[in-house]
């Protein structure tokens, strides 16, 4: 069974009107010392991509899928067919996934691992004869109804307890498969209202389950990164892991640092009030820049949209964070995005990864050549000289004091500030994007 009708997608460069084909995305030219595929690591989301079905709080599902009249466990098995066949035709080497993305839950904890376990091993298979990897996998704790209360911090015992249990068998699942990262995000965790919620007591569970799930994967001798994922809000009204910042200080103060780095979602920074660039460089900065879930949100809509990304502005100055993180692996790049509810063909799936793996390699082309140009380097320099010699140094150096800034002060006859030209800035960005197929 075919389930993409198309010829493997490849490069025809950006004169080229055949929507099947890559326009910017090369994967074998290098870029620098690397070959985009191995700067972009790209993934496809098995829930978004294979699993969903396009539905909305107003209204049903629309995606047309082959396997959309199948009893669950045939739908599962002619997933796992589908989204190797997809990669193949994509030239997606990754993939990423929840366990019920995979396969459906039983009516036991039992059952629902007995189906894993059919479907682990078929994508074991389809693993090996086709070299295609897996970024990371993780555990849905948020869709069924037990989880109403959270998971890692719920009300009850009971449910953590659940939780904890389908954690475990994901790390299993991870290490069977090789999975080169293993991902948190929050699900339910966070609460609704503060005036029943005992916060302390909630996030003391949470550390205590992260501790848990790490000394289970020494136990079974899993290695991959350990990543969060933070996001402010939705499905609760406050989630725990809200931003970069904010998780990056619960897992300082449980002394989880050295176990976790972040996997940053772009809608995630927006729905934060942040930019995508904020989150990335915050985790940069801090040596905890781990994985990328690449998609975009609506400027018009504030929950979190998922859509493919296509604004090359936002990937040019997140390629930026990324080449000077010195890339992202073991972390990659996932699509954790979905077709528009009106683009529910089969072929939409192809299209749309095309245009986010062109929008992301446009991004990369752009970001290394102002890399090359040392173009914000050089407004830095500009702009923080002051810092470079003098009471500036002093003051970075953490030499000098209150009593001797006062008489430097003092001492000042004028102070000019130098104007920052930011619109320039932006404009310059504008042009570098505009003549990146330009070589004159
Ligand atoms: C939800 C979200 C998740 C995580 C994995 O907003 O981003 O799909 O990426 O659980
Ligand atoms: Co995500």
């Amino acid at each position: 069974m075919t389930y993409f009708n198309i010829d493997p997608v490849t490069y025809e460069g950006p004169k080229s009107n055949n929507i099947y084909s890559f326009k910017y995305y090369n994967p074998e030219e290098k870029i620098g010392n690397k070959t985009m595929a191995e700067h972009l690591r790209f993934g496809v989301a098995y829930w978004h991509t294979f699993t969903a079905d396009l539905s909305d709080p107003f209204g049903v599902g629309t995606a047309q899928r082959d396997w959309n009249n199948l009893e669950p466990m045939e739908q599962a098995k002619a997933r796992v067919d589908a989204i190797f066949e997809f990669m193949q035709k994509t030239q997606i080497e990754y993939f990423c996934f929840h366990d019920v993305d995979i396969a459906p839950e039983g009516s036991t904890l039992q059952e629902s691992n007995e189906n894993l376990d059919v479907i682990v091993d078929r994508i074991k298979e389809k693993m090996e004869e086709t070299g295609k990897k897996l970024l990371w996998n993780t555990t849905n704790n948020f869709t069924h109804e037990r989880f109403v209360h959270g998971a890692a911090t719920s009300s009850n015992a009971d449910v953590y307890a659940y939780a904890a249990a389908k954690v475990k068998k994901s790390l299993e699942i991870a290490k069977k498969l090789g999975s080169e990262n293993f991902v948190f995000w929050g699900g339910r965790e966070g609460y609704e209202s503060l005036l029943n919620t005992d916060m302390k007591l909630e996030l003391t569970n949470l550390a205590n389950f992260f501790k848990m799930a790490k000394n289970y994967a020494n136990e079974i001798g899993y290695t991959g990164q350990f990543l969060i994922e933070p996001k402010p809000k939705e499905p609760t009204s406050h989630q725990y892991d809200t931003d970069v910042a904010t998780a990056y200080a619960f897992l300082q103060k449980y002394d989880l640092d050295d176990i976790f780095k972040f996997n940053i979602e772009a809608n995630h920074a927006t729905l934060a009030g942040h930019t995508f660039q904020h989150e990335l460089r915050y985790a940069r900065d801090n040596d905890m820049l781990g994985s990328v879930d690449a998609n975009q949100g609506h400027p018009l809509l504030g929950w979190d949209t998922d859509e493919f990304p296509t604004d090359v502005f936002d990937t040019t100055l997140a390629m930026y964070e990324i080449l000077k993180n010195g890339g992202l692996a073991p972390g990659g790049l996932n699509f954790d995005a979905k077709p528009r509810r009106t683009s529910f063909k089969q072929e939409d799936l192809v299209l749309t990864h095309i245009t986010g793996m062109d929008t992301f390699a446009l991004g990369l082309r752009v970001a290394h050549k102002m890399i090359e140009d040392n173009f914000f380097e050089s407004i830095m320099d500009t702009k923080y000289q002051t810092f470079k010699e003098g009471i500036g140094k002093k003051i970075v150096d953490g030499t000098t004091s209150f009593a001797e800034l006062e008489t430097y002060a003092h001492n000042l006859t004028s102070i000019d500030n130098a104007s920052d030209h930011l619109e320039v800035i932006k404009s310059q960005i504008n042009q570098y994007i505009l003549n990146i197929n330009n070589k004159d």
